[in-house]
């Protein structure tokens, strides 16, 4: 592999209650739990193989949706936000995430009436993309802003359609490559200096990608958007998460990725 990451992966088990999960755009499937599992712990394993040190936070099994910890929390070098996401049945979820994160990274908190799921923001060097929607409100955005521009990051809110999330309709995969549904997104974000690989029509859920160093582990569900991606020179892994994507999940919402540094003081 060659690249020493100094990469920390918070997760978070799937929890037993997860047939109660929100849903907003699919039907309701029956999900196997025990399978759920089974491949969570493969993508943790992925993780920890691409030198991320894996940082639990306690299981939950009366919070459906826990497993998905990235809605909980913005991190960047500097500061971890604490969200306060859009479905009121997860805001239990950020607590806990918050004791996972307080050893790496001081702590804010977003507060009533803001709300916003980390599955909208894309942080992209000093830019912070931030997709307004069902679960990310101005006052979320608004407050997002005042946190972070203290540290020169400048928020910049994003239109989307379609889609749960932002991260559902777009990823960076590369410093100048971003991964897209045009018909989710209809103005391309500035992220990646112009380069872009759209998702195959026949997988409009493919734009969901974790970039982890050089490497990019992309839903294995999604076989002819990986050919567009391998074509456009990005290296690519392929994980099963077909119990957790029966939730709306993907390869992103089961992960807060971030530098290990030493913690600062709050
Ligand atoms: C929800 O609706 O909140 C969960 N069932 C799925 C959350 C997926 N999270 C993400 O895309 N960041």
């Amino acid at each position: 592999m060659g690249e020493t990451l100094n990469l920390v992966a918070v997760t978070r088990p799937v929890s037993l209650s997860m047939n109660a999960c929100e849903l907003t755009h699919l039907s309701r499937e029956m999900i196997d739990v025990s399978r759920a599992r089974d491949q969570h712990a493969a993508y943790e394993g992925l993780l920890a193989s691409l030198g991320c040190e894996i940082v639990r936070v306690a299981a939950a099994d009366e919070l459906p949706d826990a497993v998905f910890v990235e809605d909980t929390a913005v991190v960047v070098d500097e500061v971890a936000i604490l969200t306060r996401p859009g479905a009121g049945s997860r805001r239990k979820e950020v607590a806990a995430v918050g004791d996972a994160l307080v050893d790496h990274r001081a702590l804010r908190q977003l507060e009533a009436p803001g709300t916003v799921d980390g599955g909208d923001v894309i942080v992209h060097g000093r830019d912070v993309f931030v997709g307004r929607s069902a679960r990310t409100n101005d006052a979320g955005i608004a407050q997002l802003r005042d946190f972070l521009e203290e540290y020169a990051y400048v928020v910049r809110p994003v239109n989307f359609v379609g889609a749960l999330h932002l991260k559902t309709a777009v990823t960076a995969v590369a410093d100048d490559i971003q991964l897209l549904n045009p018909r989710w997104l209809p103005e391309k974000l500035p992220v990646a200096a112009g380069r872009v690989v759209e998702v195959h029509p026949d997988e409009p859920f493919a734009a969901n990608a974790l970039r982890i160093g050089n490497t990019v582990l992309h839903g294995a569900q999604f076989p002819r958007t990986r050919e567009r991606l391998e074509a456009a020179g990005v290296h690519t892994i392929p994980v099963d998460l077909s119990e957790l994507s029966k939730a709306e999940g993907g390869v992103t919402c089961c992960s807060l990725i971030l530098r290990a540094l030493q913690a600062r003081s709050s």
